[in-house]
């Protein structure tokens, strides 16, 4: 062991550069990081390169102008683009690639030599990186990007990202290789609703510093227009659009891109999006010399919205250089080369993925921190660019955003595991292993319209690898660590604070079943209805919490952590206690919530007939339970029904107790559980009792909102409610 760890000391001096490099080696140690340096070929190199360097380094002089008797122990670090004088004898090592360089650190010098301006930026970046630790290594670096535009679009529904957000953004995009950052946030005004309007003022002025912000880190700041919602077809809205551009123009913007997503009607129409989209490449683009091609997204975005001939119109009549983003197979997917080469007939062109992960605008309890993977790694080729569009949250987004970035750069190597890992190190430097621990909790979505699951939530605990007291206390621990550190790291505390609190609460709230649990087993029922009131007093608490609850908060949302795993266990836990408490013990049931009925068995009754599971059709397709008149004594159970409450959705689900079958919000059953098996989320009832003693049964979540009510012998979801007789079957 103790041999080992010199060379684990000195292993560690080798930085892992993120994103990864194509091309790296490393020798032996170069210098300390204390190191002062002057560059040479400064008055020709990338200024941006420069800029950075003398606010990184300590750099004593530029251009060779160095006085070497104050200086005597300073090193050159050389720097230019391929034809530039300073770089000359590198041209050789410079890859043949768009945004390229090659980087090399000796013991003498520092040569960082750009293919392009974006090349020499990139190389600085990774220089840096190198020189993060205090020795640092001799290296060589040969390396380009996978992908030409890699980046992120703003472009979810909720709270726009704020100034400040966003101007951290960019210099996490520059420090990350990430070249180009798409403007659309749907609930910005002047991008959507007021398209027509121009910026007042002071906004318009924010923007031009943002785009300046964004220039700097080498990302193109594209802003987007979406007109669709009411634009007309005619003269005066194409010269609106066009004037709206120049507005942005006059601010800086070079690249811009024009939505047509999440419309209906006249906007959505093909060849009239087209025919804008050429109008203003006429009109706007090819007037100016310094504008980039546009960028539309369309109304049939996924292949799964996709139909006509939608598609191919627009890749016959569109000008071949305005780029198409696409989301893939459905709206929330991850991309594969199938997909690609589909999509990519359809339009006659490479697509522009509009990847929309970790975005949570459709699932807004939940931070989405963990893993970013499903995506080929042998699509670089067939797209023409690639942004994620992430969360409000611009801080807690970067765990996803740097894994992008690094798919993007260097696609074949891409790890999503250990991306994720130097993610955690390089957000959260003073407090990794808790931030992991808060990440591991914040992964899944839970069910959504939109199907995207994401594996891996709460692991330890999920697959018993950890006993839930230790898990538990490891994220009351990890939460306390975090909060503490919000010193270190306002931004990201500032925005998943409140999901800090509910895992540090959830923690809590676990341990106090286990005592619930332990107290049930020691027949100690003082201890148990102590502990259950306690784990109910947190749990109030954790309901209490809100996210972006200030004036004006368009998504205020209420944090669910390990919603999937940790959260239904606990919330599971507590009730099967509960109700085997109820059993056994009389002492303080006062204490827990009365449920509508107790689960049981029972009769369903109405207009004085039994509601009965006749199981008519053969293969019992589209079977459906009815109401008969008479009690039936030869399958009894058949009119018996399990009424039970669940614990995560604090509503009944009913199944008939002959075969198991559940009620679904239609009122009938389905022919196997497999074809359509149970969804809490769908078949998941609120039982009322009204002032006679009768109930009505409504539905609720995702199975809508209507009541059960009958229709000749059976039941039909109504706007309506009848009223039904709930009677305990042993009666
Ligand atoms: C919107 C997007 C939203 C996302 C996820 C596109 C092209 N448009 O369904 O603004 O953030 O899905 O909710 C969308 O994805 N519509």
């Amino acid at each position: 062991m103790l041999m080992l760890l010199p060379v684990l000391a000195q292993a560690q001096q080798h930085v892992t550069l993120s994103p990864l490099p194509q091309k790296i080696s490393w020798g032996g140690k170069a210098f300390s990081n204390a190191q002062k340096f002057y560059i040479v070929g400064a008055n020709r190199a990338d200024s941006d390169a420069v800029e950075l360097l003398a606010a990184k380094l300590d750099i004593v002089g530029v251009n060779e102008k160095v006085d070497a008797k104050k200086f005597p122990l300073a090193k050159p670090i050389i720097l230019g683009e391929e034809d530039d004088k300073a770089v000359k004898k590198f041209k050789k090592q410079i890859p043949a690639k768009a945004e390229g360089y090659y980087l090399q650190v000796t013991a003498d010098q520092i040569v960082v030599a750009g293919k392009d301006n974006n090349g020499t930026y990139y190389g600085v970046q990774s220089l840096l990186q190198v020189m993060s630790k205090p020795e640092v290594m001799q290296c060589e670096i040969t390396d380009w990007p996978s992908v030409s535009c890699r980046g992120v679009i703003e472009g979810f529904y909720g709270n726009p990202w704020s100034h400040k957000d966003r101007l951290r953004q960019f210099d996490f995009y520059g420090q990350n290789k990430m070249n180009i950052y798409v403007y659309g946030p749907k609930d910005d005004p002047y991008h959507r609703a007021k398209w027509r309007e121009p910026y007042p003022e002071k906004e318009a002025a924010l923007l031009g510093e943002l785009v300046q912000a964004a220039h700097r880190n080498k990302v193109q700041f594209v802003w987007a227009i979406h007109p669709g919602g009411d634009i007309k077809w005619n003269k005066a809205d194409s010269v609106a659009v066009v004037e709206k551009l120049e507005k942005m123009y006059a601010l800086g913007v070079r690249t811009f891109a024009v939505f047509f997503d999440d419309i209906w009607g006249e906007g959505a129409k093909g060849d009239k999006q087209a025919g804008l989209l050429n109008y203003v490449t006429d009109e706007f683009v090819r007037k100016h010399t310094d504008v980039e091609p546009l960028i539309m997204c369309p109304t049939q975005y996924n292949k799964a919205w996709s139909g006509g001939d939608y598609l191919p119109t627009l890749g016959s009549k569109m000008y071949p250089e305005v780029r198409i983003m696409w989301t893939g197979n459905s709206v929330v997917d991850m991309i594969e080369k199938n997909d690609m080469e589909w999509i990519n007939g359809q339009i006659k062109r490479k697509a522009f993925i509009w990847l929309n992960y970790p975005v949570n605008d459709y699932c807004q309890s939940r931070l989405l921190m963990g893993k970013t993977y499903g995506n080929g790694k042998d699509i670089y080729d067939l797209v023409s660019g690639f942004c994620s569009n992430p969360m409000e949250y611009a801080e807690a987004s970067k765990v996803s955003l740097y894994s992008i970035a690094d798919y993007t750069w260097n696609m074949p190597a891409y790890d999503s595991e250990s991306s994720w890992k130097r993610s955690l190190h390089a957000l959260m430097p003073t407090s990794p292993l808790a931030f992991a621990a808060f990440c591991q909790n914040n992964v899944d979505l839970g069910k959504t319209g939109h199907g995207l699951r994401r594996e891996g939530e709460s692991q330890l605990f999920a697959e018993k690898k950890m006993k839930p007291a230790f898990y538990f206390t490891a994220m009351t621990t990890a939460a306390d660590a975090l909060l503490a550190d919000s010193v270190n790291q306002p931004e990201m505390l500032a925005e998943i604070g409140p999901w800090v609190e509910s895992m540090r609460l959830l923690g809590q709230r676990g341990l106090h079943v286990l005592q619930m649990e332990h107290s049930f087993n020691q027949a100690d029922s003082v201890a148990f209805v102590g502990a259950y009131r306690s784990q109910k007093a947190i749990e109030d608490a954790q309901k209490r919490i809100v996210s972006r609850n200030f004036e004006g908060s368009i998504v205020k949302a209420k944090p669910v952590v390990s919603g999937d795993v940790v959260t239904p266990w606990v919330n599971e836990k507590v009730s099967e206690l509960v109700k085997a408490y109820k059993k056994k013990h009389t002492y303080g049931l006062e204490h827990f919530p009365k449920q509508v009925v107790e689960d049981g068995q029972y009769f369903i009754k109405a207009g004085g007939k039994f509601l009965t599971d006749v199981q008519a059709s053969p293969d019992r397709t589209g079977d459906y339970p009815v109401f008969v008149a008479e009690r039936d004594t030869i399958n009894p159970q058949r009119q018996q029904w399990y009424l039970e409450l669940i614990a995560t959705t604090g509503r009944y689900k009913i199944t008939n107790v002959q075969d198991g079958r559940y009620i679904n919000e239609r009122g009938t059953f389905w022919k196997d559980k497999n074809n359509n098996p149970y969804d809490a989320d769908w078949h998941t009832y609120i039982l009322t009792k009204t002032q006679d003693g009768k109930f009505t049964i409504q539905c609720a979540d995702r199975g809508g909102k209507g009541f059960f009510n009958v229709e000749g012998d059976h039941l039909v979801n109504h706007k309506e409610a009848a009223v039904f007789e709930i009677i305990p079957a042993n009666k």
